[in-house]
């Protein structure tokens, strides 16, 4: 009996444990403006380079970018800063000018309205 409530005990403790330090993947989509292929990778490459994002895949045709990542580690905003830091506005975070005239012509997007 004693060994029993004790082996209750460890489990208990271990299932509360783990769900603690569980990582919470959170998947999210994000809308990002672009035009091509070359957009595609420039999207996807700056949302991978933000620490906690594991996938990131981007959309040509409906421009949304899925991003599958941990919550305790980073935010979509975040992520929305990275990808307009590299030339392509959301609808939280845009790119300076700057960046967005630097972009090869073919990616030169029709830029949201300034709201
Ligand atoms: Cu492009």
């Amino acid at each position: 009996m004693k060994t029993k409530s004790l082996m209750l005990l460890v489990c208990l403790l271990f299932f509360s444990m783990t769900s603690i330090f569980a990582n919470v993947a959170k998947a999210e989509k994000i809308k990002v403006y672009g035009n091509c292929g070359m957009c595609k990778t420039r999207i996807e490459k700056a949302a991978k380079s933000v620490q906690g994002v594991t996938k990131a895949t981007w959309d040509s045709e409906d421009l949304m970018l899925t991003v599958t990542y941990d919550d305790t580690k980073t935010t979509t905003l975040k992520i929305e800063e990275a990808v307009a830091k590299v030339g392509h506005d959301t609808d939280d975070a845009k790119a300076t000018d700057k960046t967005y005239n630097e972009l090869p012509g073919c990616c030169q997007y029709d830029r949201p309205a300034k709201k």
